[in-house]
């Protein structure tokens, strides 16, 4: 009985480690998906898009959204003219994660690349970006992307990090995070531009 003594001790200190290990794992692990919950939870910021206009013209009215990472958007496309348009952003609908998409009575869940309105139509996308970047937007009818059915969609580096000036508050400043380097100069760029 006594020679067991060691080998229980040792696999008592075994199960100790593992414990530990796994309590640590356990607590760092929870981050990612507690904040994609919490995000989806989150009132949503309203931003509209219109996919033509009244008078037929070929265009996305605007032509230039900007989201920021991480806050939830509700995006209404309408359709205000005769003919029916795409909402065709693909790089952009990968760089964000979709909840929902409400078109008339159906609610539509998953991956989202590409919307169809046709005339009189109204959908809701309700999202959350997650890369920044800038993307293409367009309508992938024949003719009308060069007819000027285009636009730009942007992502911005977003929520925690918007103290540094996101919209040129601050001009110049920037924060430096431990590994990311300097960003802020970059970004302020960017939504000057915009
Ligand atoms: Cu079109």
């Amino acid at each position: 009985m006594n020679s067991l003594k060691p080998i229980v001790k040792r696999i008592g200190t075994l199960v100790g480690y593992c414990c530990a290990i796994a309590f640590l794992w356990l607590n760092l692990l929870p981050s990612l998906p507690t904040q994609a919950a919490s995000a989806a939870q989150q009132p949503a910021t309203e931003v509209q898009i219109h996919l033509g206009n009244p008078a037929n013209e070929l265009v996305f009215v605007p032509n230039h959204l900007t989201f920021q990472a991480g806050k939830r958007y509700s995006l209404i496309l309408d359709n205000p003219s005769d003919q029916k348009h795409y909402f065709t952003a693909k790089d952009f609908a990968d760089g964000l994660w979709t909840q929902k998409v409400d078109a008339g009575n159906v609610e539509i869940k998953g991956a989202i690349h590409e919307l169809e309105v046709r005339p009189g139509a109204i959908a809701q996308w309700v999202f959350i970006p997650q890369r920044p970047g800038t993307y293409e937007l367009r309508c992938r009818i024949p003719g009308h992307t060069e007819a000027g059915m285009a636009g730009v969609l942007t992502i911005e580096e977003g929520v925690g990090r918007r103290e540094w000036g996101v919209g040129g508050k601050k001009k110049g400043k920037g924060k430096r995070e431990k590994g990311k380097g300097f960003q802020g100069e970059e970004l302020m760029n960017q939504s000057v531009k915009g």
